[in-house]
């Protein structure tokens, strides 16, 4: 990494930790990277990390015979919570494929059409929760949408209801996973040994949410292995009753534990985060907004209670453009990691040998100025209208990751995604605080912080 670009003022041992803070890795990156190149880096202690951007490069590291997914700093600390669940696997591991082929069945269109009444149900818990605040004190956007992914997921995946719109306080596993996500976080800080020195306290607390979190979800695994209990086909259904189709073999119990959390964790922090800024935007751009609103007026009419078909979902053009659009500036899981398969050269001038690794923060890719050009900043939903992709580069927009290893959730978050931003366009109107400066928070996802909206029914007698 020596000759690499990297923030001015590195200081020896602590390296480039000035201006940098444990809660903001990803905004840090990105503050840093505009104008450091294609290629740099960036040293933690004595730990330097290569970061590349730039959608020539990232093009160049989706190549699947020359790199793979890499289980990178924040993410091989979740493997306390996902073990060799789907996302935190390492490749090698024969759980990977092994769950990876017992799972695909749940993620077809097909499958998409079945969790559709479920997710049109849940939604309508959010806007009775709505409507009994309609005109009163504004609402917590990213809070609420917490609550509608959760219970999707949770619902859908599993039949499990964590009753989120019936709580004031989050549900205990859910109290219990951002703890464990942020001791996973700020363990990406420290020293290897320094945490087990500095943090006893921290160490201990985490123990407990990990157990809390177990608990939970064994419970869930126990009501549904109960004689007669039935297999729905859900993750769980699969997870507990399908064999692999070649192979004849099972998920172990404790590799199911590792997925329900998996599913749980990956399957909702990240669509919420997506709703969430698809909001703030929205009500930032009001052309936008009066654009989305006419669609979804046009497949939902003046029906104040529309039933809202999958088939209609699929129509909503415009508001899944503003989804992209959204997920472009903030991808909600913000960077994946590429680790070279054998030895070779990135860039023309970067030597990896087998095993060395790269980041990609995804914000920073696509914020490229020559693939987004001279405002990569500007909220433009147009950027993914029809026939634009062929303007850029293939791999210039990566929010779900790349290749064999990428998102298995896509098809259900931008269906859920898009069905709920529909309906809500449909049935409010959304006031933002207009003093509201977008902060974001960063835990492992990227959402944003204490964005409120007022709402109200609309008028539909106009
Ligand atoms: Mn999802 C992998 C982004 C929604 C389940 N997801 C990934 C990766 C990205 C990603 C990026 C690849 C990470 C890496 O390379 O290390 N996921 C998203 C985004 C959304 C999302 C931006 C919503 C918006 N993900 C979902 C949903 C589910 C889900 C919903 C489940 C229902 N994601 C996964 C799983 C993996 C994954 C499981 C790991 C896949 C694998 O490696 O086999």
């Amino acid at each position: 990494t020596t000759g690499l670009p990297h923030p001015p003022w590195r200081i020896p041992f602590l390296g480039d930790l000035i201006g940098v803070h444990p809660r903001t890795p990803v905004q840090d990156t990105l503050r840093f990277g505009r104008g450091l190149g294609p290629i740099f880096t960036r040293k933690f202690f004595s730990r330097p990390i290569v970061i590349v951007q730039g959608a020539d490069l990232v093009g160049e590291l989706a190549d699947e015979k020359r790199f793979a997914k890499h289980v990178g700093l924040g993410v091989r600390e979740l493997r306390q919570i996902g073990g060799d669940g789907l996302f935190t696997a390492h490749n090698d591991e024969p759980n990977w494929q092994r769950a990876h082929d017992i799972l695909m069945p749940a993620f077809t269109q097909k499958s998409m059409q079945g969790y559709h009444p479920v997710m049109v149900d849940v939604a309508r818990q959010l806007t009775a929760a709505w409507d009994a605040r309609a005109g009163g004190p504004p609402v917590d956007v990213a809070a609420d949408m917490t609550k509608l992914t959760l219970e999707t997921i949770g619902q859908t995946g599993f039949g499990y209801s964590f009753g989120s719109f019936d709580r004031s306080e989050p549900h205990p596993y859910v109290s219990a996973m951002v703890g464990a996500l942020r001791f996973a976080q700020r363990q990406v800080f420290y020293l290897p040994g320094i945490s087990k020195i500095l943090g006893r306290k921290a160490i201990q607390r985490n123990a407990v949410d990990l157990a809390t979190m177990n608990a939970l979800v064994d419970d869930v695994i126990a009501e549904r292995s109960k004689p007669g209990a039935g297999q729905a086909q859900d993750l769980l259904g699969l997870m507990l009753s399908v064999r692999h189709p070649e192979t004849g073999e099972r998920l172990d119990p404790l590799n199911i534990r590792y997925q329900v959390h998996t599913f749980l964790v990956a399957g909702h922090e990240t669509t919420s985060g997506a709703l969430s800024f698809a909001l703030y935007y929205l009500t930032r751009h009001p052309a936008a907004l009066a654009q989305a609103q006419a669609e979804v007026d046009r497949v939902w009419g003046d029906d104040p209670e529309p039933d809202p078909t999958f088939q209609q979902v699929t129509k909503l053009r415009y508001v899944r453009r503003v989804l992209d659009e959204s997920l472009r500036l903030w991808p909600t899981a913000p960077a994946y990691f590429r680790e070279a398969r054998e030895d070779t050269v990135i860039g023309g001038r970067l030597k990896m040998n087998k095993g060395d690794w790269v980041i990609v923060p995804l914000p920073l890719l696509h914020r490229d100025p020559t693939v987004w050009g001279d405002d990569p900043e500007a909220f433009e939903p147009d950027r993914f209208a029809p026939g634009r992709a062929k303007e850029r580069p293939p791999h210039a927009y990566k929010p779900f990751g790349t290749g064999e290893r990428a998102c298995i959730g896509r098809q259900f978050a931008i269906h859920e995604a898009t069905l709920v931003l529909g309906l809500l366009l449909h049935r409010y109107e959304l006031k933002p605080d207009p003093g509201y400066q977008l902060r974001v928070t960063e835990l492992l996802t990227v959402k944003p912080a204490g964005f409120t909206l007022e709402i109200s029914r609309r008028d539909r007698s106009r």
